[in-house]
């Protein structure tokens, strides 16, 4: 990389004294602590209403399902080690490539990445907690039961088994008999009011929490990924709802919205899925850029190019993503001009991520780079996501995709953008945020050694098979047949997912390791810009004891993160303006009761009862989730204060 000039370094010194300021004073502390701290009972563990807290309970817990799911994938990478193998039965095939497919997607990705944003949203825009802290408790609960939910299928032995996807006929009722459909379609419903509340509160959050000072235009970049995944959220879920409905409503009550024989037409499902599911491809993509469009510049040293440029490339990347879903449904025999079109428009979604990639070359070129393990990761997710372009643009153009459709080409190049580009920028993030939120740094070298591992086992694994695809290789099958040249690619594929696998354990070691005997990292151990890291490793229960005044873009390197107001005379935070975040009152925030806890496990009786059609059960699941829902939102006067701060 180039030389930079001088200057950035130099004022990020000078910020050391700024941030003090944002301490304590004596005797509000206490005053802060008692009303902001989680008591020290088991009922309050479980109900508390921490955005920190229930952050890392969101991360850990994801990162349990992403275990399940890595499970899932090594014994399927183990059938297909050799041809016609017998591991495997077809059926237990198949389900085992719907709960992987499934979990990676709804239980691991999309998750995780909301539990760094709940945990850390208010930290970067200077706010004490979420907007609605009990609607997150409240999302969590929804969310761990509905993993629960779908998991439990295995018990009784009847997991989904029509692919995350769920196509139908292959899911309605004359070809699938069993709950297996029905655990997919009520899970999903059930996740979904997680997925929603927990993106409400975020944009919420976003547009009237900020800082004073914090304009739209000098927010974080991870925030504007954030707010634009969280609004595709809310309006990509409904397709999948009604999607879901129907199927349900089909299944078990004779509507027909589906079924050919009498009217209704497969093809609606796969439309609806894909309003839904192409969105929710950058959903799970976005907020790894935005956390690369956070590291990139720390471990360059200097601000991030088009800062601007790129926050436009994000909301225009979430737009976008919403008129292209008809990509995954080339061969199935819509009209040429439909085909044409949606190709087109493919291609074009590929620009705003080429500008990002350009932003972050440039930060780096101008920057002086600094190789640590975070950074390591943004680079590789770099590299694989760069891969991952290319084999899509490739396959949004039509004559290619008639060829590769339905071949390995395909979930070669969806791990590539999937795989490779979320899980190695949630490992960055990781390495990034482990010392904020732990006070510890994980050990540098093992660190390296896992990315190295990592980066081989991955590109052994999924390399291969865009060859095994182009050599006719089809997916979502149990296996194939020998003397194809398959057996070469498959072999090599399974190797490297083991290699990849032993990668990630690594870094599992590392953390269970630093958690107690990592070096303690202090506030600021990368020399970074952003507000999270004026304050205390890790953040007290009040996260700031006094509000901070932002006055630039990097408020740490330039300087300037003056104290504003104390605000400890009740569970308050600041109301700014959505725009120019100007102070416009103070909110007060509720504290934990048991009631969110309550509704999810209520809402969770409910869904069972529906599984097992029990009218009772029904009946009983949805009065007493209605009173849980009244108790909890009985009234408790809180006040909303006007300010002149
Ligand atoms: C250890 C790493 C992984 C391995 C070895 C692996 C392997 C596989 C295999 C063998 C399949 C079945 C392909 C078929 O039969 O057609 C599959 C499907 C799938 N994987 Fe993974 N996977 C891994 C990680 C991930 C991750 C991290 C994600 C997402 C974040 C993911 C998302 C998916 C999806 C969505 C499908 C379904 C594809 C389809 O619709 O056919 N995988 N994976
Ligand atoms: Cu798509």
């Amino acid at each position: 990389m180039a030389p930079r000039t001088a200057g950035h370094i130099d004022r990020r010194f000078a910020a050391e004294d700024a941030t003090a300021a944002l301490d304590a004073k004596p005797g509000s502390a206490e005053r802060l602590d008692a009303l902001w701290e989680t008591p020290h009972t088991w009922l309050a563990w479980l109900t508390t209403v921490d955005h920190k807290a229930l952050g890392i309970r969101y991360i850990v817990t994801a990162c349990v399902f992403l275990v399940l799911g890595g499970l899932e994938a090594a014994v399927m990478r183990l059938q297909l080690a050799r041809p016609e193998a017998h591991l495997l039965s077809p059926e237990a095939y198949n389900r085992l490539f719907t709960m992987h497919g499934t979990t990676m997607m709804f239980l691991f990705i999309q998750p995780v990445l909301s539990g760094f944003s709940f945990y850390l949203t208010p930290l970067l825009i200077g706010a004490r907690e979420l907007a609605f802290p009990r609607l997150n408790t409240f999302s969590y609960y929804v969310f761990l039961l509905a993993g629960v939910f779908l998991y439990a299928a295995f018990i009784i032995g009847q997991a989904p088994d029509a692919g995350w996807f769920n196509y139908t006929p292959l899911a309605s009722l004359p070809f699938d008999t069993g709950h297996n459909i029905d655990f997919y379609a009520i899970g999903l419903l059930f996740l979904g009011v997680a997925t929603t509340v927990g993106s409400i509160n975020l944009v919420v959050t976003i547009l009237r929490l900020r800082a004073p000072g914090m304009s739209l235009d000098r927010m974080p970049l991870f925030l504007w990924s954030s707010l634009t995944t969280s609004v595709a959220v809310i309006a990509s879920m409904p397709a999948l709802t009604v999607a879901l409905l129907f199927l349900e409503l089909e299944r078990r009550w004779h509507f027909v919205f589906l079924d050919p024989r009498w009217g209704g037409t497969p093809l609606l499902w796969q439309h609806l899925f894909w309003v839904f599911g192409h969105p929710w491809v950058y959903i799970v993509f976005l907020p790894a850029t935005g956390m690369l469009s956070m590291i990139i510049p720390v471990f360059s040293r200097r601000p991030m190019v088009g800062h601007n440029i790129v926050a436009l490339a994000t909301v225009a990347t979430g737009l976008a993503g919403f008129g292209v879903w008809v990509h995954h449904m080339f061969v199935t025999g819509i009209p040429q001009v439909s085909v044409g079109f949606f190709s087109a428009g493919s291609m074009i979604v590929s620009i705003p991520s080429a500008v990002q990639i350009a932003a972050w070359f440039t930060t780096m070129w101008y920057g002086r780079v600094v190789f640590q393990t975070p950074m390591l990761f943004a680079l590789g997710f770099i590299l694989q996501f760069v891969i991952g372009g290319i084999s899509g643009v490739m396959t949004a153009v039509v004559p290619f995709d008639w060829q590769a459709h339905d071949t390995y080409f395909v979930v070669a190049h969806l791990h590539y953008v999937l795989a490779g580009g979320s899980l190695f920028a949630m490992f960055a993030a990781i390495y990034y945020w482990f010392p904020k939120m732990t006070g510890r740094l994980l050990n540098e070298r093992l660190g390296r050694v896992s990315f190295w591992v990592m980066f081989a086992g991955f590109n052994l694994a999924f390399f291969p098979m865009h060859i095994a695809g182009l050599l006719g290789m089809a997916r979502r099958v149990y296996t194939y047949l020998p003397g194809l040249g398959l057996d070469g690619v498959n072999l090599a594929s399974t190797i490297g997912a083991v290699v990849f696998i032993g990668g990630t354990v690594l870094t599992l070691v590392n953390l269970l390791q630093s958690l107690h005997h990592g070096a303690a990292s202090g506030r600021d151990p990368w020399h970074a810009n952003t507000l999270e890291w004026s304050i205390v490793s890790p953040p007290e229960p009040f996260n700031f004891a006094q509000i901070p005044i932002v006055s630039s873009r990097e408020p740490l390197w330039d300087g300037g993160v003056a104290a504003g107001p104390t605000l400890d005379q009740g569970r308050f935070t600041l109301l700014t303006t959505p725009l120019d975040a100007h102070p416009d009152g103070v909110v007060e925030l509720p504290g934990q009761n048991v009631w969110p806890l309550i509704i999810s496990l209520t809402l969770l009786g409910l869904c069972t009862a529906l599984l097992v059609r029990s009218p009772l059960g029904i009946a009983a699941g949805a009065v007493t989730s209605i009173i849980a829902a009244a108790r909890w939102m009985w009234p408790v006067h809180l006040r909303t204060l006007e300010t002149d701060a």
